[in-house]
């Protein structure tokens, strides 16, 4: 059996919030003690995570004096060079002061908007200090209750005013950044603004430097809405945007349980990993592998610990487990008739002899209906080397 313990080439990442998670819910106080970030980033490292991400304020509180904020950012880089974690990601914290309880950079207030840019420029000031080169927009409150609040229309406004102005402060200070966009339909709002990825690769088309920005899929946020998770990234690696990517599990439509990557949903986690790994022959998603997710409020530390190895272990477990579908010669054979027929020369780029040619070409419409295309057998055979029952 081979070892499914991780090394930094698999670019494994958690968030100080996601093992920082001290099991509170909205109907129960905490179950665990808070860890102090240098203390995370030391169990990181002895666990093999290869980073750890961060919003402004899991790190330097809300009201941190400059002096606090600096002996702690030392503290942390301490931390982080002693135990061989890098930070890849950073974000910043617009959902859980008050004074985002109505948005950030979609606020009624001018003023309130003008607060949240002043916090993500020092949030991105920070990411710079930590080596980070991606920063994470998760607008949380950015969303309604009262939907005659505000024209909807506003609100995307405001967000592409919010953007263009921190890729301008980007550019201004020299920085290397890529943005990246995170999506979810709803909660803690009733309703949240662009809430798919798919309203999210839209979204960037109309931003000045949409070359800076891309998308961080969450495997819970669009499964809240129903949608494939797979089909989301697949769409964003085939546009160039897939910048970062949250791993967890979520059994479902309904709240956001950020769960330990596989422990629902296996087919669809078996599936994103063979598309982010490429085992089918597809170009390989060279990004951070990040957890945001966290143990059940029922784990005490050690649990946490146990929770986020499993994360890790699952993931190696499926990325071989993938490597096997894809090499299994009977999966090839089925996939090589899929692609039998060579590329119709009537298909391809538009020529007024090709479309005059098609106009005249008769189908076989029953004949091509009836031919058999053994999915049936093709996917027996993935769930069996899921099962293990085929290596
Ligand atoms: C929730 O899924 C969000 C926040 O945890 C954070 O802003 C972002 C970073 O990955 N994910
Ligand atoms: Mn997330
Ligand atoms: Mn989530």
């Amino acid at each position: 059996m081979p070892s499914f313990d991780p090394t930094p080439a698999d670019q494994f990442s958690f968030g100080l919030w996601t093992v920082g998670n001290v099991g509170r819910d909205p109907f129960g106080d905490p179950t665990r003690p808070a860890l102090n970030p240098d203390d995370s980033v030391r169990k990181l490292g002895e666990i093999g995570a290869w980073g750890v991400n961060l919003h402004d304020n899991d790190l330097v509180p809300f009201d941190a004096s400059a002096g606090e904020r600096d002996r702690i950012v030392t503290s942390f880089q301490k931390a982080c060079a002693d135990n061989g974690v890098v930070v890849p990601m950073c974000t910043t914290n617009l959902f859980g002061h008050p004074v985002f309880k109505d948005g950030a950079y979609t606020s009624n207030d001018p003023k309130v908007r003008a607060f949240a840019l002043q916090k993500t420029m020092a949030g991105i000031d920070l990411a710079v200090e930590l080596g980070a080169e991606i920063y994470v927009f998760w607008g949380g409150r950015e969303g309604t209750e009262a939907d005659a609040c505000r024209d909807p229309q506003v609100a995307i406004q405001r967000m592409r005013e919010a953007m263009n102005y921190l890729t301008s402060y980007v550019k201004d200070q020299g920085y290397t950044m890529t943005f990246a966009l995170e999506a979810k339909p709803n909660e803690p709002r009733s309703d949240i603004y662009l809430s798919t990825t798919g309203h999210m690769l839209h979204f960037i088309t109309t931003l000045d430097d949409a070359d800076m920005v891309g998308v961080n899929p969450e495997v819970a946020h669009e499964n809240m809405a129903g949608l494939s998770f797979v089909h989301g990234v697949a769409q964003a690696m085939e546009a160039g945007k897939l910048a970062h990517i949250d791993l967890n599990a979520q059994k479902g439509p309904r709240y956001d349980q950020d769960l330990r990557f596989g422990s629902e949903g296996l087919k669809e986690a078996f599936l994103l990993v063979r598309l982010l790994e490429g085992t089918a022959g597809n170009a390989r998603y060279t990004g951070p592998r990040h957890f945001d997710a966290h143990a059940y409020r029922t784990e005490d530390q050690a649990g946490v610990w146990d929770f986020a190895r499993g994360c890790m272990r699952t993931y190696k477990i499926l990325q071989a487990r993938a490597q096997a579908f894809d090499a299994d010669p009977e999966v090839k054979a089925i996939l090589a008739e899929q692609s039998c027929e060579t590329a119709d020369p009537l298909l391809g780029s538009y020529t007024s002899e090709k479309a005059a040619e098609l106009s005249a070409t008769s189908f076989d419409v029953d004949g091509i209906a009836k031919r058999g295309l053994r999915y049936e057998h093709l996917d027996q055979l993935m769930i069996e080397h899921l099962l293990g029952a085929r290596s």
